[in-house]
């Protein structure tokens, strides 16, 4: 017979878990990431093409009265755009189908000012029509950037005439080119050709293209999908939640800019929305001869796709084509240079981390299992975070706020670059970490940070050490980290003398 103690305290021992029945993983924390969301985020780098009759009058903003036969490039071609694209490692492109001129870039019946009316192929020609092509062709994603501000069109500012406009220009897009990715809505609201503003009905717009294009992500300053990060520098705060408090935010001159929350997200935020990083890799957007040699170096955009991608967030890199309808061969040598940088530092085979052997203080289950060396099968030890495999995780029992993985590494080679990862589609949880190597009897701790999200990078000094350290040191629900990588940029290597 057991007695009342012995009684009471086997109703506190969880049961052992029996090897036939899975453990369920832990639950998620709201909010969490639609399927498109997800299949978003996983795109990374995107394309963003700046190009209307600003390219051939050398302005940032036209003025919406700009004739449409100076709307002619001389040699476009859409599938040199995506080729570069496409070789510098981008998966998806956001052309200005419309910027705030008016001009429409494809064959509107919606208007006079278009490709239509332009000299270019006679006015034949339709540039959605060719950059669809040669994306599906290349196996890359396609999205437009329709701008609701728009100075040419008589019924900007006049309320329903307008927004019914401008619906009727999103159905056409939306319906003619295949499948859109992404919807990207500037905030942008000035005055139209009568002066006068318009008040842009989104609920109505959004739902256009939720009827049509259920599988793409809108973008504008707060979503609803993707948020703009506050800034158009291209890099999302250390710190950056998925998730935004959309009330206090307005878009375009309502949204103060840099407005900390959209850079960094809100914690307890209860729409999740990431931010995407927008930067063109000149100082415009559009094309101006007289920044040829102002292209950002691929060593700066290294650095903003580090903190872009590496932050939470998605980097969307504008290239101004030019007034031939060509990407400009330095942006080209650029966006090549980049890929070199990220090929040498993330490309296959540079994560030091793969396949290494771990020791965890905690996996989920072992503490009912009253061990603290995780079973083989058990799908959440530690050994899942450097399979290689994001859809995997090494996570700890519900309940526990921290927790410390240690990762086996080479001694003989240098890194500087800790990744790490969180299972988003479990919520975003990491509030504070840590990485360390040995040092003597003890630990020294070479980086530190907040939030993790789908992909955080950490910079951390050039090291050489046999272990790695991470310590989950507060969580909003227990711990779950998809991966973590070690790597090593070519300059650490160098300095470190480091075997490759
Ligand atoms: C801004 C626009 O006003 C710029 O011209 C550019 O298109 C940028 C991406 O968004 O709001």
């Amino acid at each position: 017979m057991v007695g009342p103690f012995l009684a009471a305290a086997l109703a506190m021992t969880p049961p052992a878990p029996r090897a036939d029945v899975p453990l369920p993983p832990p639950a998620p924390i709201a909010p969490i990431p639609t399927p498109q969301q997800r299949a978003w985020h996983d795109l990374e780098y995107t394309g963003f093409i700046h190009f209307c009759p600003n390219t051939f009058t050398d302005v940032e903003w036209g003025h919406g009265d700009e004739p449409a036969h100076v709307f002619n490039p001389t040699a476009l071609d859409a599938r040199q755009w995506v080729r570069v694209m496409k070789d510098a490692g981008m998966k998806c492109v956001v052309i200005t189908a419309k910027h705030h001129d008016g001009f429409c870039l494809w064959p509107t019946a919606k208007s006079e000012h278009s490709v239509a009316q332009s000299p270019w192929k006679g006015g034949k020609g339709d540039v959605l029509r060719e950059l669809s092509d040669a994306c599906r062709e290349a196996g890359l994603k396609f999205g437009v950037y329709l701008s609701p501000w728009d100075r040419n069109n008589p019924a900007y500012g006049t309320g329903e005439p307008y927004n019914q406009y401008f619906r009727d220009q999103l159905r056409e897009v939306l319906t003619s080119y295949g499948p859109i990715f992404e919807v990207w809505f500037d905030g942008a609201c000035g005055e139209g050709p009568n002066g006068k503003r318009q008040v842009y009905d989104f609920p109505s717009f959004e739902k256009v293209v939720r009827d049509l294009q259920p599988n793409a992500v809108i973008f504008s300053d707060v979503g609803p999908d993707i948020r703009w990060v506050g800034n158009e520098q291209g890099w999302a705060g250390d710190t950056n939640w998925a998730m935004l408090n959309v009330k206090g935010h307005g878009r375009g001159a309502d949204n103060p800019p840099a407005t900390r929350s959209l850079n960094e997200g809100d914690e307890n935020g209860e729409a999740w929305i990431p931010a995407e990083c927008d930067v063109s890799i000149r100082p415009g957007w559009f094309y101006h001869a007289h920044e040829d040699d102002k292209v950002k170096t691929p060593e700066q955009l290294f650095d903003l796709w580090e903190r872009s991608v590496g932050h939470n967030a998605n980097f969307h890199l504008n290239l101004p084509v030019d007034r031939r309808g060509l990407v400009h061969e330095n942006d080209v040598k650029s966006l090549q240079g980049l890929r070199r940088l990220l090929d040498e530092t993330y490309g296959p085979g540079t994560n030091q981390a793969l396949g290494r052997t771990t020791r965890v203080d905690s996996a989920r289950g072992e503490r009912a299992r009253g061990a603290n060396d995780p079973l083989p099968a058990n799908p959440f030890r530690g050994a899942a975070a450097v399979d290689g495999d994001p859809t995997t995780f090494w996570a700890t029992d519900d309940g526990q706020r921290a927790a410390t993985i240690e990762v086996e590494l080479d001694p003989q080679k240098a890194f500087d670059r800790v990744v790490l990862g969180e299972p988003t589609w479990l919520g975003q949880r990491v509030r504070a970490f840590r990485i360390s190597v040995p040092e003597g009897q003890d630990w020294r701790a070479i980086g530190e940070g907040t939030t993790i999200g789908r992909k955080r990078i950490v910079r951390v000094p050039p090291t050489k050490a046999s272990r790695v350290r991470v310590e989950i040191l507060d969580s909003r629900a227990c711990p779950a980290i998809t991966e973590i990588g070690i790597h090593a940029t070519n300059a650490a290597r160098a300095a470190a003398g480091s075997a490759p």
